[in-house]
């Protein structure tokens, strides 16, 4: 990890049907509150090709209220943290509206902003870590090499892990082009490094970072708005369009 804050932007995803494990321990204690997952990323102009959202199941988040409309689902470190930076209101306040477990949570469907597939699943993953961001990670397997690798050994063991396989159906979508790897860095990085599992974690460590660095400083965008332009010129403008659509929020650890 590097010096100073990390700038990370939380992008909101409406909860559009609970599993029915989340429904049962869920009751209506949101108070007739839109709920959305909010999840932490580097990389907002990857949110085109969101495919999935990761939860960790043994992690316990919580339902907080962000206003008397809206209710956000992430860990209660993050919460904390969140109305400190005037996110959740008022200020330095908060108020949790219910408990769950990550493995409830999962087979959940939620709106992807900015999505080319805005419908997506929850759906398990072991890196998961429940002390950095809001334990919500949402998915980008083109770009990112733990999101591949996660959603491929869900493809391949969905009853060991719990899910029907309809959850993981969507397939990586091109959304940058980088010189050294194509329109599909992150799936490259990981066959080149023979990844073979989530738990290879050593090297899905030094793939985040090849993958991380050839599409932060070489890629171009795909698709969008700003398609054409630079990730490093998108990056930016993609994230000031979220936040003014009212689809993510700046957040800082
Ligand atoms: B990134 P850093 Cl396309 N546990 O978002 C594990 N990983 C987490 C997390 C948590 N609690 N919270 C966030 N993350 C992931 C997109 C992405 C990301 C792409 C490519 C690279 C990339 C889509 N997933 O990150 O340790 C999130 O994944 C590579 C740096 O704070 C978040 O950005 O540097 C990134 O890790 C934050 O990692």
């Amino acid at each position: 990890e590097g010096f100073g804050p990390q700038e990370y932007t939380g992008i909101k995803m409406e909860v559009t049907e609970w599993s029915s494990a989340a429904k049962e321990a869920l009751g209506d204690k949101a108070g007739g509150r839109k709920v959305f997952l909010v999840a932490a990323t580097l990389r907002p102009e990857t949110m085109y090709g969101q495919t999935n959202c990761f939860v960790g199941t043994s992690i316990k988040y919580g339902v907080f209220a962000a206003n008397d409309k809206e209710a956000y689902v992430c860990t209660l470190r993050a919460a904390r943290s969140m109305a400190f930076q005037g996110i959740i209101t008022p200020r330095g306040n908060i108020e949790k509206l219910a408990e769950i477990e990550g493995s409830r949570i999962v087979g959940t469907k939620i709106d992807a902003p900015f999505a080319i597939n805005p419908q997506v699943y929850v759906l398990p993953m072991d890196n998961v870590i429940a002390t950095k961001g809001t334990g919500v990670v949402t998915s980008v397997p083109s770009d990112s090499p733990d999101d591949f690798q996660t959603l491929t050994d869900l493809r391949k063991k969905p009853e060991f892990y719990k899910i029907d396989p309809s959850w993981a159906a969507i397939d990586p979508v091109p959304v940058i082009s980088t010189p050294t790897y194509g329109e599909m860095t992150a799936p490259a990085v990981v066959k080149q490094l023979k990844i073979q599992s989530q738990k290879d974690t050593k090297q899905l460590a030094e793939a985040k970072e090849i993958a991380y660095k050839e599409g932060f400083y070489n890629g171009t965008m795909l698709v969008g708005a700003y398609k054409g332009l630079s990730v490093q010129e998108a990056k930016v403008k993609v994230r000031d369009d979220m936040i003014k659509e009212g689809k993510a929020f700046a957040y800082a650890e």
